[in-house]
C-alpha cells in the first residue's frame, strides 16, 4: 500500500519543500496538529448551538409541498450563500417527517457559513489556510464553499469515490480542499481515503451541473478510478488534509458508535473562470470573497 507522507504542523508558518513535493506527488498533504484542539472544540461547540437553535420544522416544510423533489432541490440549489441543514439518507420518511432525533439525522451543514457566521468566518480565514493556498499555486484564493460534516455514529453514510472539481469547477481547475478533523478520524469511524497520485491518473471524470431548477451529472471521461490503490488517511484531531480538485477520495460509512465531525473549505483562484452552470452559485451582491 502506498501510504502518504505525514507532516507535524503544530507550529506551521510556511510550506516546506518536502510538503510541496508530497502534494505534487500524492495530490494530498496531511498536516497533523495544524489546528489547535481548542479551536476544534470551539467550532464543535458552536455547531452544537446552531443545531440547538435550528427549528427542524423549517426544513420539514420543504417536504410538505406537492412537488417534494423540486422543493428539496431548491433548498440545496439556493444554499451556496446560506447556512442549510441536510439530512442523512433515510432520516426522513415518505411524508418528509424525521424518523430519528434531529441532532442524529443531520449529515452536514453548508455551504456559506464562512461568510455568514462570525465563528466560521474566523475559522475559515485562518492565516495558515491562506498561506497554504498561495503556496500550492492558488494565486488569488476565493472562499467558495464551507461544510460541517457530522458522519453520525452508526448512520453516517458512505461517500463514494469522487473528485471535488466535479462540484467546484473552475476553468482551468483551481479547486483546493481543506478537510479538518475536528475529532480523531479513524478507519473505524469513517476517515477519508484517497488514491495517492490519482490526481495525475486521468482527467476530471464527471461534472455536476445545474440546469434550470434542477441538477444533473455529465460523464466527461470513463477512466475508472484505481480504487484498489485507495489508502486510508486517518487523521488525529486538528489534522488538516489538503487536496486538489482532481484528487480521487472517498469515505466509508460510519458503523462505529463514535462520531467523526469534520469541517471542509473549498477555495478557487479568482484568476480563473467560474462557469454559470456550476451547481453552487452566489447572487450578484454576494460574490465569493478572499481571505
Ligand atoms: O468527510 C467525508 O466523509 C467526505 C467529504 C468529501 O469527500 C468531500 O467533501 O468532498
Amino acid at each position: 500500500m502506498n501510504m502518504v507522507d505525514r507532516f507535524q504542523a503544530e507550529n506551521f508558518t510556511q510550506l516546506t519543500p518536502a510538503m510541496q513535493t508530497a502534494f505534487d506527488q500524492d495530490g494530498v498533504l496531511l498536516l497533523e496538529g495544524l489546528v489547535p484542539p481548542s479551536a476544534c472544540d470551539g467550532l464543535r461547540a458552536h455547531m452544537d448551538q446552531m443545531v440547538d437553535s435550528f427549528d427542524p420544522q423549517e426544513h420539514q416544510t420543504i417536504f410538505s409541498t406537492t412537488n417534494q423533489t423540486h422543493s428539496q432541490e431548491d433548498y440545496f440549489l439556493s444554499s451556496g450563500h446560506q447556512t442549510r441543514f441536510f439530512y442523512e439518507d433515510g432520516a426522513l420518511d415518505e411524508d418528509g417527517k424525521l424518523n430519528r432525533p434531529f441532532e442524529q439525522a443531520i449529515n452536514k451543514v453548508g455551504h456559506a457559513m464562512h461568510d455568514q457566521d462570525p465563528h466560521f468566518n474566523q475559522f475559515s480565514r485562518q492565516a495558515a489556510f491562506h498561506t497554504i493556498a498561495k503556496g500550492l499555486g492558488v494565486s488569488d484564493p476565493l472562499l467558495a464553499q464551507s461544510m460541517y460534516i457530522f458522519k453520525q455514529p452508526k448512520i453516517g453514510g458512505e461517500v463514494i469515490c469522487h473528485q471535488d472539481a466535479t462540484f467546484i469547477r473552475s476553468e482551468p481547475n483551481s479547486c483546493l480542499a481543506f478537510w479538518v478533523a475536528l475529532e480523531d478520524a479513524t478507519t473505524e469511524n469513517g476517515c477519508l481515503w484517497g488514491i495517492p497520485g490519482g490526481h495525475k491518473d486521468g482527467p476530471l471524470r464527471t461534472l455536476f451541473v445545474r440546469e434550470g431548477n434542477t441538477t444533473k451529472s455529465i460523464t466527461l471521461d470513463k477512466t475508472p478510478y484505481k480504487e484498489d490503490m485507495c489508502v486510508p488517511l486517518p487523521a488525529p484531531k486538528g489534522t488538516v488534509i489538503v487536496f486538489g480538485g482532481l484528487f480521487p477520495h472517498m469515505s466509508k460509512a460510519n458503523t462505529s458508535p463514535k462520531s467523526r465531525h469534520a469541517f471542509t473549505l473549498h477555495v478557487i483562484d479568482a484568476n480563473t473562470h467560474y462557469p454559470k452552470d456550476n451547481w453552487l452559485q452566489r447572487p450578484e451582491h454576494m460574490p465569493f470573497q478572499g481571505f
